[in-house]
């Protein structure tokens, strides 16, 4: 039995001496690496928290006071001292774990979006409501440098800068790294706080001084990390959080645990909002994590843990899109491409490399990623900002206003979009084709293999006096699904018998209703399957073949209001084809994490569900009955 088995909760670490506390750290670190080579997960960011999380946890009371993680994935160890170790390996699992925080997890956790940046604004609402109530508690948010590029998080600090009675700690978590290294200014100016060697040596200093006094030296060395203006802050070196009037504490080695136990005490006494600003290591205590050059094993997938090997993964949609960018990069002198800090995961890495002079990376901001790329549309050139599109939800307002109502020629490249599902309900792409649908002039693409995501790519960047979006979902992509026909700008995937049941599918959808297809016309159900390719806006040609079936059934991966099937059924009723209709897509809810198939085929996107259900509907219609109640909420 380990010590963690005897941590039921945070309470239990108050009574451990620092060697248990060192013990505990290095078990946590082990069980974290065991879980995460299995269940794949975020383990960089996690074992670079360990003595902060534990710091925290023995100097603050959750979950009277709130401790709040920014985006969440770093959340881990804090979840083995909350009293889940017993579970921790179900991670990610259906049913078990969740890679973030999960309010119906455990009463210690409160945020859970995992979208990032938006801690402190949390933060400074609990602080404020906690103030008004009278409550003494205090609220604690951990906030990654990464996270800290975000606008939210500056808008937030502003605020909280004037809120004296806030009962605020900010933990600056700053190992220099988002996925790759944290670029920008303010990376720049965490790095002149982080090196600024007169302070160091002269705390240093003071603090040899101070210990060497017995009786007297941690206490007058607090004294001295603490508050109000005296020597500390004469030291400190003033900038970016004090310009802003926030009180800040540090630099601190967020390894050294009673370091930080020391910080966090004083900020704590201090009474109102305080920085708090740690030095980490992302990988910490993991070789192969710290070896690991793209993202210090950020979040990988399966591994040895001996040897640090990554199983092999096969070609991803990603890797598809890379070496297409690449290709069109190479044609194309005007192409430059765009991410907001996640320069591998979507797979900008290898255009990055050959064409540096043409790539931002542009921190987590993708509100200022969409403008940014208006200017640069403005300026005369093309950009393609990559994203996943769960994120591409907080860039919605610059999408309308500030690319599409000025006509500019941006594409947008939405990848994991539909069910992602080990990430949990923030990380679903299932909102992108909903939202879009209301931005005028926008054309999106939905490729239903590699060939078509070549093809739309290239198409979409021929566009330059409107916003073009390209998605494609997690993973790997199905073999190629050729067409048998055009119909308009759609392909025709099937024709077989008569004209019963039109499935309109989109993207990844179509592999499925092609399976749909054979099943149906097993049973003599005369069915065409078509891929409009571009979605939005909707192809005539489209309207057309439901006029003449007898039955119209849309499949997408994405929420079923207001997105492909909703806009294809107004745009049919406005036509006036009545043609019955049959919309199948992800049901408007958050979905709880589970691997992205078994999502699928609980919310009945599967191809034997699908079927099923379609041959009901043709029965329905044989009989002239009107189609069947579904529960869409199963
Ligand atoms: C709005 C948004 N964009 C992108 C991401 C993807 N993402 C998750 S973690 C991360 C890097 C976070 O870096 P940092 O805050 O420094 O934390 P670290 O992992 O370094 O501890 C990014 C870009 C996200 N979660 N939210």
């Amino acid at each position: 039995m380990g010590l963690l088995d005897s941590i039921a909760s945070p309470r239990d670490l108050r009574g451990l001496s620092a060697e248990q506390l060192d013990e505990l750290a290095a078990e946590i670190r082990d069980v974290m690496i065991r879980t995460v080579a299995t269940n794949s997960g975020h383990l960089g960011p996690n074992l670079g928290v360990v003595e902060l999380t534990l710091a925290i946890h023995r100097v603050f009371d959750s979950p009277h006071d709130r401790v709040v993680f920014d985006t969440g994935h770093q959340s881990y160890v804090h979840k083995l001292v909350t009293g889940r170790h017993a579970d921790f390996g179900t991670l990610r699992r259906e049913g078990g774990v969740s890679g973030y925080p999960s309010q119906a997890e455990s009463e210690h956790d409160i945020v859970e979006n995992s979208h990032a940046s938006t801690s402190l604004s949390y933060a400074d609402g609990l602080a404020k409501a906690y103030a008004i109530r009278g409550e003494d508690r205090h609220v604690v948010a951990v906030i990654g440098d990464g996270a800290l590029t975000g606008g939210m998080a500056w808008e937030a600090l502003n605020n909280i800068a004037i809120a004296r009675s806030s009962r605020l700690v900010i933990v600056v978590n700053d190992n220099e790294r988002s996925y790759t290294p944290t670029i920008g200014g303010l990376a720049t100016a965490l790095t002149s706080l982080r090196t600024n060697p007169r302070y160091e040596q002269v705390l240093d200093l003071v603090k040899k001084r101070l210990n060497a006094v017995p009786g007297v030296g941690h206490a007058a060395y607090d004294a001295l990390h603490a508050v109000k203006k005296g020597m500390k802050d004469a030291l400190a070196p003033q900038g970016l959080f004090e310009d802003l009037g926030l009180k800040y504490v540090g630099p601190v080695d967020g390894h050294d645990r009673a370091a930080m136990e020391q910080a966090l005490a004083n900020a704590k006494r201090f009474g109102g909002p305080v920085i708090v600003h740690a030095i980490t290591r992302k990988g910490q205590g993991y070789d192969p994590a710290l070896r690991h050059e793209a993202d210090q094993f950020h979040a990988p997938g399966p591994f040895d843990v001996q040897t640090g090997a990554e199983k092999p993964k096969g070609k991803i949609w990603t890797d598809h899109f890379s070496e297409a960018i690449v290709d069109l990069g190479g044609r194309r002198e005007d192409l430059v491409a765009i991410t907001a800090a996640m320069m591998h995961p979507v797979g900008l890495d290898v255009f990055a490399e050959k064409f540096p002079e043409r790539t931002f990376d542009v921190g987590i901001a993708e509100q200022h990623a969409v403008t940014s790329a208006a200017g640069l549309a403005m300026g005369g050139l093309h950009p393609v900002f990559a994203v996943y599109a769960t994120f591409l939800n907080r860039a919605f307002d610059q999408v309308l206003m500030d690319v599409a109502l000025h006509k500019c020629g941006v594409t947008f490249v939405l990848d994991r979009s539909g069910v992602t599902g080990d990430d949990g309900a923030s990380h679903n792409g299932m909102w992108d084709m909903s939202i879009l649908q209301v931005v005028p002039g926008l054309r999106l693409a939905a490729p239903r293999d590699v060939t078509r995501l070549r093809e739309l790519l290239e198409e979409a960047v021929q566009v330059d006096d409107a916003p073009t979006v390209v998605r494609f979902p997690k993973g790997p992509p199905p073999e190629d699904v050729p067409a048998i026909d055009r119909a308009g700008g759609a392909d025709v995937l099937v024709r077989e018998g008569e004209q019963d049941v039109l499935i309109v599918a989109v993207g990844s959808m179509c592999t499925t209703a092609v399976e749909v297809a054979s099943r149906l016309a097993a049973q003599g159900i005369g069915v065409t399957v078509v891929d409009p390719r571009w979605v939005k806006p909707v192809d005539p040609a489209i309207v057309e073949l439901a006029r003449d079936h007898r039955l119209v059934v849309s499949v997408e991966d994405n929420g079923r209001t207001g997105g492909c099937g909703a806009t294809l059924l107004q745009t049919l009723n406005d036509a006036g084809v009545h043609t019955p209709f049959r919309l199948h897509g992800i049901p408007q809810e958050f979905l709880d994490h589970a691997k992205r198939d078994a999502i699928l085929a609980r919310i009945g996107l599967d191809a034997q569900t699908l079927a099923r259900t379609v041959v009901e509907d043709v029965t329905a219609l044989d009989r002239g009955l009107a189609l069947v109640e579904v529960d869409h909420t199963a």
